[in-house]
This record gives C-alpha cells, structure tokens and sequence, in this order.
C-alpha cells in the first residue's frame, strides 16, 4: 500500500513540472504511468497543451488510451524534460534501468532531453548500486556477451518470456539478458563496458545524465526531491 502511495506521489510531482508547450520524454513502468495519468487529468482539466515521446510500446499504447498526444524524436530530436523510472538509484544519481526491457529507447529519450527526471519510490534508493543489470544484444552476439559478462565477475541469464516460450523480445526486436555483477564499485566503467561490447545496443546502467537529472523519491506522505 505504502509502494503505491510512495510511486503516485512521485509521479503526480514530476508531472506538475510540465509546461504547456513541452515534448515530453514519457518512461516506461509503474511509475511512470502515475505521471501520464496526471498528465491526462492536467490535459482534460487545464488545457494542457504537450506532445509526448514514448519509450516503449506499452507506453505508447497507455498514452494513447490517456489522451495523451504523441510525437517521435524524428520530429523532436531535441525534447524539453524526460520523465522515467528506475529499479535503482545511488548517492551521485547512477541509475540501473532495464527492468521493464525498455532500456535502449529510454537512454535515446533521456539523452535528447533538456531536463531528465527520475520518479522512484523511496525503496529505490541505495548507496551502492547491485541491482540485475539488462543489456539488450542482438542474438548473433549472446555468446560474445555471456563470455564478457563472466570474465567482468557477473552472471549472465537470457530473459525468458512468462506467457511466450522462449526469451522476451523487446521493442527493438532484440532480446534482453539479466547480468548479475552484485555490488557495482565503477557504474561509469561497468557501463562504458558493456555499452562497448560488439552487438550490444545498451546497458541498463545510467550514469552519463547526472548534470541534468532530478530524482523525486516517493514515500507513503510526500515526496523528497534530490
Ligand atoms: O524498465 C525501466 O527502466 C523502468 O523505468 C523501471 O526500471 C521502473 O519501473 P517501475 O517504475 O515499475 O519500478
């Protein structure tokens, strides 16, 4: 109950942070999906007047069923704020995302927009980051992936689909593999690893926004703005 409190709490805030005129950059969850629903409640009431980017189909399909109109990075390559979760956030604002295989066009979203906001329920919040990292990789280099993820200490599992037999096959076509490092001494390091790794599209590790993100932590009577 107190999670469901905490994530809409954060959610409703970063809405409130969009200005008629905006693009936004819409993530992909949870939480995130409070944030659309204030949107469309501030479109329907206020006249909100904004167009927003979608990070995954799912967020697509929601947005459209919330009213919400939608645009693409070919017409704005450049957005005015990007609003999305995570599964983990540390004291300097490096972030692991991925949990929803939504990683890649997450990062495009989140790297052409002005201001980047990050919406998690407190529990999100550690010091050191250990959560799975997702990387989605084209099928022709699982191998070459699994091998570097084993050299670099992690353990490397092929996201399997729950109600598909078979791995998930994210928006891009690709597949996504679940790379357990535990504790992440050099985010930075781990990520430029990994991003590098031939066939590789993107890490779930987040760190090159720092500069222009805001993270509003949810907790079950307000929010924290960090
Ligand atoms: O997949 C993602 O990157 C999502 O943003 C995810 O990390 C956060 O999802 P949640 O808001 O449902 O926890």
């Amino acid at each position: 109950e107190n999670i469901v409190n905490s994530k809409k709490n954060a959610g409703n805030y970063a809405a409130d942070l969009v200005i008629d005129g905006n693009i936004v950059g819409l993530g992909t969850g949870s939480t995130v999906l409070y944030t659309m629903e204030r949107l469309s409640y501030r479109i329907k009431e206020e006249g909100l007047m904004i167009k927003g980017v979608p990070t995954s189909y799912q967020t697509a399909v929601r947005a459209r069923n919330l009213g919400i109109p939608l645009t693409t990075l070919d017409d704005f390559p450049k957005i005015d704020i990007a609003i999305d979760g995570a599964d983990e956030v540390d004291s300097d604002f490096n972030l692991i995302k991925g949990r929803g295989a939504a990683q890649t066009r997450e990062r495009c979203v989140a790297a052409a927009a002005k201001q980047f906001i990050v919406v998690v329920d407190e529990s999100k919040l550690t010091k050191k980051l250990s959560a799975v990292v997702p990387v989605e990789v084209i099928p022709f280099a699982l191998a070459v992936l699994c091998d570097k993820v084993k050299s670099l200490g992690g353990n490397a599992i092929v996201r399997e689909g729950v109600k598909k037999d078979g791995p998930v096959i994210t928006d891009n076509g690709q597949i996504e593999v679940d790379c357990d490092f535990g504790e992440i001494d050099n985010p930075e390091s781990l990520e430029t690893e990994l991003n590098n790794i031939p066939g590789v599209l993107s890490c779930g590790i987040f760190t090159e926004f720092k500069e222009k993100t805001v993270v509003i932590a949810g907790n079950a009577t307000g929010i924290e703005i960090l």
